[in-house]
């Protein structure tokens, strides 16, 4: 398969100003017509052209251009498109009538037009739209689009809005990737939004009968997103309606097209029942993500795929500025560096490590990365530290004022922030072309009553970029003094240089440095810090996420040493943490964090960073034995600490519930230890909701228990999906280190096993390889296993396998033997027929 280059990117030769589409539906044999008027290019002089049509598995029944039928033999058509020779094309603008046929039962890789459960779907992003008809498939080509839809279906939806039963219309321009169809019989949940210049918009969650009373909080989350977005970007819902579908089939978590989002259904359904704390927080911010991307997104759209970041960097920005807004701030931060260490810096470490806007791909699909992603949204936060708040804004109006309807790129965003504040941000644009992950090392000075702190930064080769070039750095800094007060305002350091020194003021006595506070950038910070400072820091930091970090490096270098060296537990951690837990006057929700002990994947990665190899093993064993040792230290005081963040009255998501019960949950899992698993058995038997429920199943089948339970939990459930993915993937996750193998592959032949649908597949192969000591078995049947698995899966569905082939990204941390069977399982699914370019892209990667 080609090799696609940014450096590579034309115009097209032809725009589209408008895009009329017929649908017949059927199951089998579904007809699309097509009537699209282009536009000649004036930019592209370098003419005659050919019209050039994307397209994929679509039968072409008839073409015309201007009314005239194309002969057959004047078509030259391949598997992905057709050419018009230019002397049939009038080189200053035409219209093209086609009429298609398509098979939507047959679509199992769930792009296109494909079918759920009896309900027709499309997903076109990134480049689905060419498995509906023949179109100039890219972003920058923008059109208005009327669709007519016929079909026997009681629900018939499409983009913008409704004239009639099936016809549909929509005003602003948009790339295919935003075009939606859904057809069924679906029930909607509604309520009504009204803007704040006073436009009335009706609200739709589609979902399948009986499921209406599973809507109320994905309504919510919408409406208050709706209001967010106007309040903290000035930014206005600009159709009549706005409607989500949830759909069973999905390969993602959920879709942004125009007016008409389609979703993953468990990122929709949600009741106190079945969906846990997590899972709200996950719903409120994934609707509004997918909202934001109304106006980043879609109003401003991307000119070109390596673009990706221009929309998704900033809307996740936006969704975890209003998850903190919503709740808090300080615990969201945490969350979100959680999950950037856990995914990105994986990434950027290994052999899939890529830039924030690569500039090559094989197959696009491949791009929808923790880099493109999370760290594209850490840009954004540094330039937002940067420039200041007001700027900030400053910048975002002009980019809505200067580039609404356009399809844009990072030159296009870098200009507005250079223009609304004047500052060069050329060097800070590094980050968006420059992979892997920097490390700044600290060094302090304390001399002559003055505070020095030298910082150095560098960023390893990465895989295409051995040599790096320095960055931008935003390091944010508070300075404690003894008795834990502020000595100093908190200030912005812009480390710009490889090595630079920051003369921090005059002070009576060395101050105690709390550095790179809320994370202010996306580096790995080395500071030898003794873990005296580090228990001071624990108990006296005012910045949340240091106060965090400073308890979870104590830990973390802690669970290194027993790993490796055989280390002892510090008796001071323990006085530390306990501390902490019993700490009244925190937030439950940080406690619950600052208690939870850095995960197996966590410690994998500081021993790698010591240059050393990881026994995952010893890894599992290191944290069972500290936490063993946290449940003893706080044995006399955790049944109250338990008792006290018992939620009463009826079940609430909100921040404050949510945050007892996860407090509650911590000590339930030290309780287990030390009780054998009665608490949690008894929380099990009297849970009214799906936190407390699973919470309990988790606590049990950790400690190597909870049989009855889990069969207990499977009767309950066994005829909801979204919560037996849950039954899955906690054994999967939770499976001690011997057992992880046999409960698998029980799990993978049990009627309920459905691995055509990706939900399911993804809850128990994903959970297995993300639970180390059961997938590194030094017998390499768990490498086995995984790719047993991909293997089938890439013959129905190769997005979501190439997606979970990433699963094998960390093969080199490991020792030989276990390289040697990891890249043996890799070539053994290289060299499988057939395979998918998305797939082979991967593995290839991986390999190297
Ligand atoms: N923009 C979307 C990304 C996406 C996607 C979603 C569902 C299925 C396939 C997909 N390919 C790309 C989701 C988002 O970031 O909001
Ligand atoms: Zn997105």
């Amino acid at each position: 398969a080609p090799t696609i280059r940014l450096s590579d990117y034309q115009e097209p030769a032809f725009w589209v100003d408008t895009v009329k589409l017929s649908f017949d539906l059927d199951p089998t044999a579904t007809r699309v017509t097509s009537k699209i008027t282009f536009r000649a290019n004036e930019t592209r002089a370098d003419g005659p052209h050919d019209l050039k049509l994307d397209g994929r598995n679509l039968k072409l029944i008839t073409a015309s251009i201007n009314g005239n039928a194309i002969p057959a033999d004047a078509i030259l058509q391949d598997a992905e498109g057709l050419t018009i020779p230019s002397d049939l094309v009038p080189q200053d603008g035409f219209v093209w009538v086609a009429e298609v046929e398509i098979n939507p039962s047959a679509n199992t890789a769930l792009e296109g037009l494909y079918m759920s459960n009896g309900m027709y779907c499309t997903q076109c992003e990134a480049q689905g739209f060419r498995k509906i008809t023949f179109y100039p498939d890219r972003p920058d080509v923008m059109a208005t689009f009327d669709v007519e839809i016929k079909g026997d279906a009681p629900v018939l939806l499409s983009n913008g809005n409704k004239l009639a039963h099936g016809i549909w219309h929509d005003p602003w321009p948009k790339p295919a990737y935003l075009f939606a169809l859904v057809a069924g019989d679906l029930k909607s949940y509604d309520d009504t939004f009204t803007t704040a210049s006073g436009r009335h918009v009706d609200l739709q969650i589609f979902v399948r009968d009986g499921d209406q009373d599973k809507c109320a909080y994905a309504m919510d989350a919408l409406k208050r997103s709706m209001k967010w977005d106007e309040e903290v970007y000035g930014r206005e819902y600009d159709l009549d309606l706005f409607m989500i579908v949830a759909v069973d089939d999905f390969n993602m978590g959920a879709m942004e097209n125009k007016g008409l989002n389609i979703f993953n259904s468990k990122y929709v359904l949600a009741s106190p029942e079945t969906a846990t704390d997590v899972d709200f927080e996950r719903i409120e911010g994934i609707i509004a993500h997918e909202y934001f991307h109304n106006w980043t997104g879609n109003r401003i759209t991307c000119r070109d795929w390596f673009q990706l970041c221009l929309k998704e960097g900033l809307t996740v920005f936006r969704d975890q500025t209003f998850t903190g807004d919503m709740r808090s701030h300080g615990v969201k931060r945490i969350d979100d560096v959680l999950q950037l260490r856990g995914r990105q810096f994986r990434e950027d470490a290994g052999p899939l490590a890529h830039p924030v806007r690569p500039e090559e791909y094989i197959e696009i699909n491949n791009f929808y990365t923790a880099t493109v992603y999370e760290k594209g949204a850490e840009v954004i936060g540094m330039l937002k530290l940067l420039v200041g708040d007001e700027n900030y804004r400053k910048a975002l109006d002009l980019y809505f004022d200067r580039h609404d309807g356009q399809a844009c790129t990072i030159e296009h965003w870098i200009a507005v922030f250079e223009d609304a504040t004047g500052r060069d941000l050329a060097q800070f644009k590094r980050w968006y072309s420059q992979a892997g992950t920097p490390i700044v090392k600290v060094r302090e000075e304390f001399a002559n009553g003055r505070y020095t702190l030298h910082l150095s930064q560098s960023t390893p080769p990465t895989p295409g970029q051995p040599d790096k070039l320095p960055l931008v750095i935003p390091v944010r800094v508070g300075l404690l003094a003894g008795d834990g007060s502020e000595a100093a305002p908190k200030q912005l350091l812009e480390l710009t240089q490889s090595e630079q020194s920051f003369d921090l003021g005059a002070f009576d006595e060395k101050p105690v440095p709390s550095i790179l506070r809320g994370f202010s950038a996306p580096v790995i910070l080395k500071h030898d810090v003794d873990n005296a400072t580090r228990a001071f820091l624990l108990a006296h930091d005012s910045d949340p996420f240091n106060k965090w970090e400073a308890g979870s490096a104590y830990a973390s270098d802690m669970l290194v040493d027993m790993a490796l060296n055989d280390g002892a537990i510090d008796a001071a951690y323990l006085d530390a943490i306990h501390a902490v837990a019993l700490d009244d006057t925190l937030d439950p929700a940080f406690r619950a964090f600052a208690v939870g002990l850095p995960s197996e994947e966590e410690i994998t990665s500081a021993i790698v960073a010591l240059g050393e190899k990881p026994d995952p093993d010893a890894i599992y064993g290191a944290r069972n034995a500290l936490s063993l040792a946290m449940a003893q230290k706080m044995a006399d005081d955790l049944p109250n600490l338990y008792t006290a963040m018992q939620v009463d009255g009826p079940y609430s998501p909100d921040a404050e519930a949510a945050g007892k019960r996860a407090l509650a949950s911590t000590a339930l899992g030290l309780l287990t230890k030390l009780d054998g698993g009665k608490t949690a058995a008894k929380q099990f038997d009297n849970a009214d909701n799906m936190t407390l429920q699973i919470s309990a199943l988790a606590a049990l089948i950790r400690a190597g228990a909870g049989e009855t339970q889990s069969a207990a939990f499977y009767d309950q459930w066994k005829s909801d999906n979204i919560v037996l993915d849950k039954w899955f993937a906690i054994q999967a996750s939770c499976a001690t280190p011997d057992a992880g193998l046999d409960i698998v592959q029980q799990l993978a032949t049990h009627p309920d096993f459905n691995w055509k649908n990706p939900n399911r597949f993804r809850s128990l192969i994903g959970p297995f390889a993300m639970n180390p000591a059961a997938f590194h078995r030094i017998d390499g049947k768990g490498y086995q296993f995984l790719a047993d698995w991909l293997i089938k899966l890439d013959a129905i569905n190769p997005q979501t396998t190439a997606r979970m082939a990433g699963l094998f990204e960390t093969w080199k941390r490991y020792d030989k033997k276990r390289q040697t069977l990891i890249t043996g399982q890799l070539r053994r699914i290289a060299d499988t027929k057939n395979l998918s370019k998305d797939t082979s892209e991967i593995v290839g990667k991986i390999l190297g």
